[in-house]
């Protein structure tokens, strides 16, 4: 982490993503049969909005491999990190081929995963060969934070709580659910512009629409 803050140009972009109806639909879910309540949590649904986003945006799915040559390597895979609290300290799992698993398995998948880190049961190897780490404090507290990339990647998403605020929406004031994202980008190889439309997009993908952006 030292070495990711001294070596590389943090510059972080702030969004407000209106996830109003997806979070209508996710706090609907129950199982049909038990009438029980599914839990998934938002951040599911932002790792599977993230990949539209790299594979939009292949930059921020990339390493620099050679910074004197310039030389950066476009990953082709969508590896998502997801840092993990434990009481042992912060780790960085990956969740492999997001592209390819549906909303279920990968509550699964996060839900397995979180706990082998914190029961020191994760293999080493799962820490490796990542795309873009999110960062998610959403289920602590928060409003915004400067996420520090994690090195080779070039680029993370930090995730805030989602609140409800008052919102001019659709010609009146209104009462919406907002969530608070911080993209922190290496500036040697994604520029302003970039992020802010690689935001627009994830704001796009989580938003009133996200049903039909995530499923394609
Ligand atoms: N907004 C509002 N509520 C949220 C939310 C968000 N962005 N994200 C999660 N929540 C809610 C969940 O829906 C869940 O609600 P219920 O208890 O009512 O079901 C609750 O918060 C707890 O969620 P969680 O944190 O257990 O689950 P998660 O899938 O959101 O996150 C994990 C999993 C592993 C990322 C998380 O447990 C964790 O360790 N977070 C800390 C990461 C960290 O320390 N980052 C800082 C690193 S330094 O840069």
């Amino acid at each position: 982490m030292i070495k990711s803050w001294n070596t590389i140009p943090h510059v972080t972009h702030h969004e407000e993503i209106d996830i109003t109806e997806l979070e209508n639909f996710r706090n609907s879910l129950t199982d049909r049969y038990t009438g029980e309540k599914i839990k998934i949590t938002p951040l599911v649904f932002i790792m599977k909005a993230l990949v539209i986003c790299l594979k939009k945006f292949p930059f921020f799915n990339s390493s620099i491999e050679d910074i004197n040559s310039g030389k950066v390597v476009k990953k082709k895979y969508f590896h998502i990190g997801i840092a993990v609290d434990t009481k042992h300290g912060l780790m960085v799992p990956k969740i492999r081929d997001v592209n390819n698993k549906n909303i279920k398995s990968l509550a699964k998948e996060l839900s397995d995963v979180s706990e082998k880190c914190r029961k020191l049961k994760i293999d080493k190897k799962e820490f490796y060969g990542g795309s873009m780490t999110i960062s998610s404090l959403g289920g602590i507290g928060g409003c915004f934070f400067t996420p520090i990339i994690n090195s080779p990647e070039v680029s993370i998403l930090g995730v805030s709580r989602s609140k409800k605020k008052q919102i001019f929406y659709k010609d009146k004031f209104t009462t919406r659910t907002i969530l608070p994202i911080s993209l922190s980008y290496d500036h040697r190889v994604i520029d302003g512009a970039e992020a802010a439309r690689f935001c627009n997009e994830l704001s796009e993908n989580l938003g009133d629409n996200f049903a039909y952006k995530l499923s394609i």
